[in-house]
């Protein structure tokens, strides 16, 4: 079988996605997803006129080896651009190969581990109370984890708390929303949250938490302390992970689990986190770092120093990603649970697929590859949009981390 041609597809239901097609001279296409928010065109670029050409002609079922070929071929290695590129067309191959032996991806990845993937929601509310209400909302649907984000008073907007409820999309048109932060009220406002939790809703729903990246080792160290009475499932993203070692501050202090990775690109990023076993959940996800070829591997480094997986699912993740997720989740053995958070019915629509959920897990349907589609006519109803995620300054104005 021969690579015969590969395309990009960008389009906005909802939100922008790029979508990659490689298609082949047996019929059989595969679909990759590209988007990496608020610089999708950069990808698109890096496929389009970077690594596309490069593709023509090889043959898909070679996926290791073409991935090598990206990235050592690629001289300047890593990055989110071109970890999401080559992602992008290592899902493709995963697709064909499964198409091509009639088979769900996850019986190429060793098989079902499990029955079906658990997923977590997000409840969020402008306040403890409203917060409360949504995560009411998700347990009625079935779910048995949850993550809970909450408005802080003093603060005019936070990282994780919508207008809309069921679909967060954080990215905005125009030029960034700038957001004002202050680490003292958020320390002193979420234990409260997370006992109202307790309270309301007893010991045995999953309970979860995003800092989104917003404390030093020793505030995170000082938080997870502060929220051990509450048990949670994770606490995710305390602390920027550039200096991989700060984690061992975090790690000395609490027993909250700790999860990280959304933003990784390569094993490089969590190298240290994983064999000084600083973290309890790897977060890297199949788009943006160089899909299932390498994430595998870093699943099975993780495995043995006891981590498990909590693979990123935002919405600005596409269907397609979300398909791969699943398929990836099904078969490894150190699975932990999957992000899911819901894409709107434009999205939906424009990427038809098998996966389904039920009473809080995912179920990925036992179609030949990842059991995802384009409707490309109907997507060329929804153009581009240029969108940016907000950024964050402290009080005084200090530039911080959003
Ligand atoms: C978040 C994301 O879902 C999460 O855990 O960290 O919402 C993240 O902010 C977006 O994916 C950024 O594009
Ligand atoms: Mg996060």
């Amino acid at each position: 079988m021969k690579i015969t041609d590969a395309k990009m597809m960008v389009s906005s239901p909802g939100r922008n996605f790029v979508t990659l097609k490689v298609s082949t001279d047996e019929g059989i296409f595969g679909l990759g997803d590209a988007t990496l928010n608020g610089r999708e065109l950069a990808v698109a670029s890096c496929l389009h006129d970077h690594l596309i050409p490069c593709l023509i002609g090889r043959d898909p079922f070679q996926s290791e080896d073409i991935w090598q070929y990206f990235y050592r071929g690629a001289y300047w290695r890593r990055g989110p651009v071109t970890m999401t590129a080559i992602a992008a067309i290592d899902m493709a191959l995963w697709d064909i190969k499964g198409k091509a032996f009639r088979t769900p991806v996850y019986n190429l990845l060793g098989g079902k581990s499990r029955d079906a993937v658990l997923v977590y929601g997000h409840a969020n509310g402008r306040d403890v109370e409203e917060t409360g209400d949504e995560v009411a909302k998700y347990i009625s649907l079935g779910y048995k984890a949850i993550r809970a984000q909450t408005g802080i008073p003093g603060l005019p907007s936070t990282y994780g708390v919508a207008k809309d409820k069921m679909y967060y999309e954080p990215a905005e048109k125009g030029l960034p929303p700038e957001n004002s932060w202050s680490t003292e009220k958020y320390l002193l406002h979420i234990p409260k949250l997370f006992e109202s939790l307790r309270v309301k809703f007893g010991d045995e729903i999953h309970l979860l938490h995003d800092v989104h990246h917003r404390l030093t080792p020793i505030e995170a160290a000082r938080l997870g302390k502060s929220l051990e009475p509450y048990h949670l499932f994770w606490l995710e993203d305390a602390v920027t992970a550039e200096l991989q070692e700060g984690f061992r501050i975090v790690r000395q202090h609490t027993t909250t689990p700790l999860a990280l990775g959304e933003v990784f690109n390569s094993i490089w990023d969590a190298h240290i986190l994983i064999t000084e076993q600083l973290i309890d959940h790897i977060r890297m996800t199949i788009v943006h770092s160089g899909g299932i070829t390498h994430l595998k591997k870093v699943a099975s480094l993780a495995e043995f120093y006891h981590l498990r997986t909590g693979c990123h699912g935002a919405t600005d993740l596409s269907p397609v990603s979300m398909a791969a997720a699943l398929h990836f989740d099904m078969a490894i053995n150190n699975f932990g649970i999957q992000e899911y958070m819901m894409h709107t019915k434009n999205t939906d629509e424009v990427f038809p697929h098998a996966y389904s959920f039920k009473d809080g897990f995912l179920y990925p349907g036992d179609g030949p590859g990842f059991g995802v589609d384009y409707d490309e006519s109907l997507a060329a109803r929804f153009p581009y949009q240029r969108a940016y995620l907000p950024v964050n300054r402290k009080e005084d104005g200090t530039m911080f981390n959003w």
